[in-house]
Parts: structure tokens; sequence; C-alpha cells
């Protein structure tokens, strides 16, 4: 039984509102990663100040209000470099798309156009990476360039270069900063470096060696051109669990708006346990962030109402889950293809792929309801809006573990297999 929530049905029902406020930061500070959640220290003491005054409808409403920025946040990524750098590559990465997928940006293609192109997310419509050319084309000029480009759209700034970076990026890194905007260098193809260092002087070769200087290089380099503290990301658009892909994500995440990383750890591709834990906390606060919101409401008189999470609610919202973390039908398709089995058995391996038989599950199911009533019963009595509330909180946050934990199974397999 979540403790949160029957201690803040409780602490409403006794009007211990000095204590509701006290347990709120304490959960949500246990609910959060270590990477922080969706909530600003600003907005948690403005709750936090509404909770210890008793004022329910101002805690409603501000929830409200964060819940629906976090899901309607938009977010335009430009990503800029030279032809032949890695940006297709990159972005097809980070759209969660093979090269060959159908809407997947063209891998390999020299471009000599001074046009963005737009990808959008294939799941997610509000985050669109830009594809912008390289800093090297003849016509670049750096006062122009950004303006051209549409500056103001964007989030921040990926600088990709598969070798050095040129003077142009560091005018350009300069142009992005005066006007208050984040960028950051990533140098792409480091598995290309470790494969020719190693081939060619195999008795010396040491991996973390030739990292440190490309690493080395490359901080020289920009400091040469005039960036003077440059973050800088080495990776591998092959395998981007290693090298410093995430620290990469750990760095976006960290300095986005707060509205924006609900949906930026959502696009995250599940391709380590970290990633797929990520998103199981940003799922996690915004169920928990729900179900307090819909326990106040059912303490506000007049604003009670009954919501449904009924059968068809329940599989969406299972589809949804699987969709976050990759296990809709046509990732496990691709899975499948990639391991060189068939569909079904990896659907026989997944608890989460067969809705209808976990409805059945009275260890799923049954269990989520019997704690339902268990927490509303602490609020003296089976009122039914609690139990509703109740209900929706433990289904989905049964769904969510379920479906977090079969994403780590089948990472694992993948890993097993080396072809993650
Ligand atoms: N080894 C290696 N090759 C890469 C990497 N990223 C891209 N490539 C290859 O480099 C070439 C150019 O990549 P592409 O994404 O089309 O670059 P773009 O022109 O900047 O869009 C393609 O053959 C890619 O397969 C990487 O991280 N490592
Ligand atoms: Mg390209």
């Amino acid at each position: 039984m979540d403790q949160s929530i029957a201690a803040f049905l409780k602490n409403v029902t006794e009007k211990n509102f000095q204590q509701l406020a006290v347990d709120f930061l304490l959960h949500y500070c246990t609910l959060t990663s270590k990477l922080g959640g969706t909530l600003s220290p600003e907005k948690l003491t403005s709750i936090q100040k509404a909770l210890q005054e008793g004022k329910l409808p101002e805690v409603v409403s501000q929830i409200q209000e964060i819940i629906t920025a976090a899901e309607n946040a938009v977010l335009e990524v430009a990503v800029i470099g030279e032809s032949g750098a890695g940006k297709s590559s990159f972005i097809n990465a980070l759209r969660g798309l093979s090269h060959e997928a159908e809407e997947a940006a063209k891998v390999g293609t020299v471009e000599t156009t001074m046009h963005k192109t737009p990808y959008q997310h294939p799941k997610y419509p509000n985050v669109t990476f830009w594809d912008l050319p390289g800093t090297g084309t003849p016509n670049f000029r750096p006062e122009t360039y950004l303006n051209k480009m549409g500056f103001d759209n964007y989030d921040f700034f990926i600088i990709i270069s598969s070798l050095r970076f040129s003077l142009n990026d560091a005018l350009l890194a300069q142009k992005i900063k005066d006007a208050g905007k984040k960028f950051y260098f990533v140098r792409t193809k480091v598995d290309s470096d470790l494969y020719n260092e190693e081939k060619t002087k195999p008795r010396t070769f040491k991996k973390e060696k030739v990292l440190q200087q490309i690493r080395d290089n490359c901080l020289a380099n920009l400091s040469d051109i005039g960036v003077p503290e440059p973050r800088i990301f080495l990776i591998s658009n092959f395998d981007l669990d290693s090298f410093d892909f995430p620290k990469l994500e750990e760095t976006l995440l960290r300095e986005l708006p707060w509205h924006k990383r609900h949906m930026f750890a959502l696009l995250l591709p599940s391709i380590s346990d970290a990633s797929i834990e990520l998103k199981r906390h940003f799922l996690r606060e915004k169920i928990w962030l729900e179900a307090l919101k819909s326990a106040a409401v059912s303490f506000i008189p007049c604003m009670t109402f009954m919501f449904g999470f009924d059968l068809p609610e329940q599989e969406r919202c299972m589809k949804e889950y699987r969709s976050y973390f990759g296990l809709d039908d046509k990732s496990i398709e691709e899975i499948a293809a990639k391991l060189g089995t068939p569909v079904q058995d990896i659907k026989g391996r997944l608890k989460c792929s067969d809705f209808w038989s976990l409805e059945k599950d009275d260890s799923v199911v049954g269990k989520a309801l019997r704690c339902a009533e268990s927490v509303s019963a602490v609020s003296g009595g089976l009122q039914s809006s609690v139990f509703q509330a109740s209900k929706v909180y433990f289904l989905r946050l049964s769904f969510l573990n379920m479906v977090a934990d079969d994403a780590k199974h089948l990472l694992n397999k993948l890993e097993t297999a080396n072809i993650a």
C-alpha cells in the first residue's frame, strides 16, 4: 500500500495541514531521481504553502497547470554540423529510428544546400529535431546564419563534428551564448577512432587513453578557436549507451526548463537501465501528482466528480506505457527481426503485452483494487470518489512498473545477444 496517499487522505480528513505540507515535500524527494523531476523549487514551495494553508482548490489548480504544461511542452532541437559529421544518424538515434526506417533521415547523403530540415519525433509530435547546414558552407555568415535558421525557436543547439571544430563553429557558439541559449559540442564516430587505433597500434592500444586524447584534442581545438570552457561529449551513433551519450542526456535534462523535462525523459531511447529508470521516475511522479490532485478534488465540496478508469481506458493506459518504453507492437516486431526470433516468442516473455490475461490476474488488478480499498477506508469509509482516485493510482502504478521491468528484461536479452 502506498503510505503517501493514505497519509494524505488521513491528514486532510483530520485537517492536519501542517503535516500534509511536510509529507508532500518528503515524499516528492523520494519519488524523483537524482536529476530532479518536473516541479521547480518555486512550484514545490508554492504547492507546499497552499497545502499548509489548507487551500485545496489552489493545490488542484497548481498541479493541473503543471501537468498540462508538461504534457504540452514543445521541444525544438537544432543540430548543426558539416555534411558527413553524423547529424542524420544522431537525429535518427534520438528519434528511436533505425536508419532503414521509413521516416528516418537519410544517412550518408551529401548536402550542399543552406536549408534547414525538420524531423518530427514519431511518437511525440511536439518534439522536432532540426538538421541545420554546417558552418563550412561557402555562404556561411555568422551574423545572418542564426536569424536565417530561426534562432529563437530552438531550445538548445548541438554542434556536431567527427573531426575538428571550425572557427565558424566557435563564432556561432559565441552568438548562441550571447543570446542566452545553450549549446553543446558533440564529437561523433569515436568508435571508428578506437577501431583505427587498435588496428594500427595493437600492442600499446588502451581505450581510455585514446578517448582521453580525443577529448584533449577537442578541448585544445576549441580553446584555440576561442571557446573558453566548452562542454564536449564524445559519442558513437552506433553505440549510444557507451561513451558520453548518457552524460549528454543527463546534462540536457538538467538544463532544460522544468516543464520540458517530462517530455525529454520520455523521448530518450530505452537503451540502458538508467534511461528506463529515469522514465519510470518521471512517469511515477506524474501518476502521483494526478492522484494527489484527485484526492484533493474529492475533499472539495461541489467539486467532487466521478471519473472512470474503465477497461478500455486501462488498456489505453497500458498501450501508452508500452509505447513510452519501446514495447509497442511495431517496436517489438523490429526487435524480433533483430533477434531473429518470432514476435510471439518475445511477447510471450513480456507480462505487459497481453492486457486481457493481465486483467484476470488477481496479483495485478485484484491487488490494486485491494490497495485502493484500504487507502480509501482511511478517509472514513469507501467514499466513491476517493476509491476511484486510489484505484486509478494503483492500477497505473502497477502497469508502469510492469512495463518498465519488461523493458529492462528485454534490454538485458538484447545485450546478451550483443545487439542492443
Ligand atoms: N563509425 C561511425 N560512423 C558514423 C557515426 N555517425 C555517422 N556515421 C556514418 O557517417 C556517415 C555520415 O553520416 P550522416 O548521419 O549521414 O551524417 P550527416 O551528413 O551529418 O547527416 C554515414 O555513413 C554514417 O553511417 C558514428 O558515430 N560512428
Ligand atoms: Mg544528413
